[in-house]
């Protein structure tokens, strides 16, 4: 069996993915917690699935816009918390095709993605505010948890997790290769071997040995010798670390950070506080520049239809890659000191400067001098010579940095100007 440094090569070359979050939250329209948040039974919620039906869902045009914003993986929920699943489950009728639906959401969506070139993910909830067997009253989170009727409810819970395991496997056994299973979420005494994650991923290698797993099992990824469950990537989530991830023995860990467009995973229709393009590139070049990756989130309608909002930045993101993906595709942290202006990518023998901010004058590099063989403007390969100009000439760190020379006030990319700097070995 790989090691986890061999699993996740592809991972770490691939940085930007794309998380949707879609299901039966998508026609309240309020979030995926939406049962949580306002108590809803599972009677109260069930005229979501008698009525859920996604005409408009078409996941190859999902797919082509996560290919086109430079999207090189996706990660869908297959089953969220409310228990209600895409695919079609042997163990259970909370699914897509019993619903209007009648469809197999999960196996369109693998196959659609695949024809595109994506790697593909699956979310799976070991949270299920449906199953029976999972814990209701005076729990963290469940729709049920002060509701007096369930406080005395016996519940098996190692037939959840019978349950839980079984469709992990159905997972891996009926969709073809998966390349990231993204579990979510342990909480409390809710962690670890309580879910017998040892076992699951026993299982889980046994069917999948390359598939990657998410830290949310419970354990310690930072762990010198992390638990088999500990995951094969840490996962922050509406946060950038402050530097990269490091284990106990100060190692890099691969990471990942999960980030909503808006302020919701799930579809809200009300949320249009969505980030801009130039938040969504800076976001994706502060990860790799800590050597992660970024997976950022949509939310779909009830149609099945990404907002619209939604497409315009991830179409603008994927201009900018287009012309400056060099910068992000198999680079990770650069040893050098964030710079002043922007952050710094790298690959090899090749420096990505990530100008931000124009500033006045050249663009200083603190450290380089004699050790840039050439210099270009990523987006154009056109020259860009590096030298000291007069004005630098009193420069008090002359004797160590480098100068380059961008013409005008204005950056020629505002977003992040990128300059390609190959570095004399
Ligand atoms: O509760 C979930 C939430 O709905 C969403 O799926 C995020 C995405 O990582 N994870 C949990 C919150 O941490």
């Amino acid at each position: 069996m790989k090691t986890r440094e061999e699993r996740v090569k592809w991972f770490m070359e691939d940085r930007f993915g794309l998380f949707i979050h879609w299901g039966l939250y998508s026609i309240p329209a309020r979030g995926e917690w939406v049962r949580s948040f306002e108590r809803l039974s599972i009677e109260d919620y069930q005229p979501f699935f008698e009525e859920f039906n996604p005409d408009k869902y078409n996941p190859r045009e999902w797919a082509k816009a996560a290919k086109a914003a430079g999207q090189k993986y996706v990660v869908l929920t297959a089953k969220h918390h409310d228990g209600f699943c895409l695919f079609d489950s042997k163990l259970t009728d909370y699914k897509a095709t019993n619903t209007p639906a009648g469809r197999d959401l999960i196996k369109e969506y693998v196959e659609a993605f695949r024809e595109e070139g994506l790697k593909v993910g699956l979310y799976y909830s070991i949270i299920d505010w449906y199953h029976s067997d999972f814990p209701k009253y005076g729990d963290r989170q469940h729709p049920m948890r002060d509701n007096e009727e369930f406080k005395d409810e016996v519940t098996d819970f190692s037939r959840y997790v019978s349950y839980f395991h079984g469709q992990v496997k159905e997972l891996l056994t009926n969709y073809g290769k998966i390349d990231v299973l993204w579990f979510d979420f342990s909480y409390d005494d809710m962690t670890g071997e309580k879910w017998e994650a040892t076992k699951l991923v026993e299982m889980i290698r046994s069917i999948q040995p390359d598939v990657l797993i998410d830290n949310r099992l419970g354990g310690n990824i930072k762990l010198a010798e992390p638990e088999v469950y500990a995951g094969d990537f840490y996962s922050p989530e509406q946060i950038i670390p402050v530097g990269g991830i490091l284990n106990e023995n100060g190692e890099p860990i691969p990471w990942e950070a999960c980030i909503t467009l808006n302020d919701h995973w799930g579809y809200h229709s009300r949320d249009l506080n969505y980030k801009s393009p130039k938040q969504v590139v800076r976001t994706l070049v502060e990860c790799v520049s800590k050597g992660g990756n970024f997976l950022l989130n949509v939310g779909p309608d009830a149609r099945g239809v990404i907002p619209e909002q939604s497409l315009a930045i991830l179409a603008k993101v994927g201009k900018w890659l287009d012309k400056n993906g060099d910068s992000i595709y198999g680079c990770t942290a650069s040893s050098l000191a964030k710079p002043e202006w922007g952050r710094y990518t790298q690959k090899g023998r090749f420096l990505y400067a990530h100008v931000f901010d124009r500033g006045i004058g050249p663009i200083y590099f603190q450290g380089l001098k004699g050790k840039i063989k050439k210099a270009r403007l990523l987006a154009d390969s056109s020259e860009l010579k590096v030298e000291v100009p007069w004005m630098a000439e009193q420069y008090s760190d002359i004797e160590s940095g480098a100068f380059i020379h961008l013409a005008g006030a204005a950056l020629p990319d505002e977003m992040d100007t990128v300059i390609e700097l190959e570095l004399i070995d």
